[in-house]
Order: C-alpha cells, then structure tokens, then sequence
C-alpha cells in the first residue's frame, strides 16, 4: 500500500451547475491525493439543470466515475444533501457510485458516521416547501434565459447564505453521534469547515467548494485533518468558457457508454 495514502477523503458541497463553484480545485485535489476511500459529503449539485454545468463541473464527475472503477481500488461514497435531493438515483447511474442517506465505518477502533448535516438544521426542514418552490422558480428563471446574469448569481447567493447554520449543525451531530455511538461524526452543508470535540465526540465539518475557503478533511491513523486547498502559482489562469460545456458533455458520455442507453435530453434540457 503506498505509504502517503489516507483512509478517507471527504468533500462536501462542491454545488456543481452554479458559478461559484470550484470544481477545478476540487478535482486537483483528487488527483494530488491517494486515499482508500472517497465520500461526497452531499450538495455536489447546487440543482437538477444539468444545462448549468460547465465543462470543468463535467470532468469532476468524469473523474469520480474513474474513481469509481473497482480496478482503482476506491470505495466511492456518495452522501445525499439537501440540494443533491432527488438527483442522487441519476448520479449513482451516471458516476457509477453508491448513495446513502448517511453512512457508517469502524476505522481505528473508532465508529465514524457521515451525514451531510442538514438534517439538524431545523430551518432547512421547515422550509422543504418552500425550497421546493424555491427551486422550481429558480428552474422556470432558467427557461427564461435568466443564466449567467444577475438574478440567478443572486439566488445562488443568498440559498448559500440561508444555510450557514454552523453551530445549529455542529450541536445537532453530536447529540446523533451520541444517540448512534459513534466517536466520530462529520458534515457538511454549513460551508465553514470546523472541528469541535464534547464528551469525547469528535464532530468535523468538510466546508465547502463556493466560497474564498476551500477545504477537505482526510482521515488516517495520525487522525482527521482539515485542509485548505491552496492555489499554485502555475494554475492560474482563466477560468473556461461555459460554452465549452457541451462538448465536455459529449466527452463524458462518450467515454462513459452512456449514449447507448441514456437519453439525456430527459435530464439536460
Ligand atoms: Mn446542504
């Protein structure tokens, strides 16, 4: 086994189809790493319009269906959010990986549990309705070619906004880590990347892939670690053109055999 590799990698809310998104960052950081097992710590889709995703939001997820390659050797876990909602049974088809409500694994002795966190955030339960409203307006902004421009950047903003409910998510995993005895629990969904410890109970959040922090937890035998990922000076430069996206499209679903029995104008629109 190479000897740099990590237990686990977890990432969450990479919100994959809006423009903040940092799905270039992300998938560097995939590539730069080894690890024995990856989870997708739920919101790696901001919504259901694949017309959104550029072409750098496609290669991530050309890249996880690599991953996902039992040749690899990589248990690729998937964790639903609350945005990821519904396209989750799509995905698993799409990448090829499994999806879970939340998920459980003994490493170290330890119990640790993954859940994307949104669970404890009793606004978010409270307002499904109106999220579900949210989004379909959000999705008939879109039909009126409202993409790329100011409206839709807004909504973007303030559904990341809404749910910064750090430590509302924070007490609410450690209460479930305790109800389901777990020493170790770790979420998303907050896009502030945190660590705190009660009783005993370690709860860790990924952060998140939108904002001016980028951020990754790893797990071995030294612990779990949050990471920031850093730009290097040999990567910038500007960002692709979302015109490029159909192509990258193509590219994807050709190499994935997906054109024989996907007819993705039933996703795309
Ligand atoms: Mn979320």
């Amino acid at each position: 086994m190479d000897p740099h590799a990590y237990n686990t990698l977890i990432l969450s809310d990479l919100h994959l189809g809006a423009e903040t998104s940092h799905a270039r960052e992300a998938t560097r950081v995939l590539k730069q790493n080894r690890f024995q097992r990856l989870i997708l710590l739920g919101d790696i889709f901001a919504d259901l319009n694949f017309a959104r995703l550029t072409k750098e939001h496609w290669k991530f997820l050309g890249y996880i269906r690599k991953l996902s390659n039992p040749k690899r050797n990589v248990e690729v876990v998937w964790v639903e959010g609350n945005h990821d909602h519904g396209l989750t049974s799509i995905m698993s088809h799409l990448v090829g990986v499994q999806v879970y409500q939340e998920y459980a694994w003994e490493y170290d002795r330890r119990r640790h549990l993954a859940i994307h966190g949104h669970q404890f955030d009793g606004f978010q339960v409270n307002r499904v309705r109106l999220s579900r409203l949210g989004t379909s307006l959000y999705l008939q902004l879109q039909k009126l070619d409202f993409r790329s421009k100011p409206i839709a950047r807004l909504i973007d903003r303030l559904n990341t906004r809404w749910l910064r409910l750090s430590p509302k998510v924070a007490s609410g995993a450690l209460a479930y880590a305790r109800e389901h005895e777990a020493e170790r629990i770790f979420c998303g969904h907050t896009h502030q990347a945190l660590h705190t410890e009660q009783a005993g109970i370690h709860y860790y959040n990924s952060g998140g892939w939108v904002d001016s922090r980028l951020t990754y937890l790893t797990i071995d035998e030294e612990g779990v670690r949050i990471h920031e990922y850093q730009e290097r000076a040999d990567y910038r430069d500007s960002g692709e053109e979302r015109g490029e996206a159909d192509s990258a499209l193509a590219d994807f679903a050709d190499e994935a055999g997906l054109l024989e029995d996907v007819d993705y104008e039933s996703v795309g629109r």
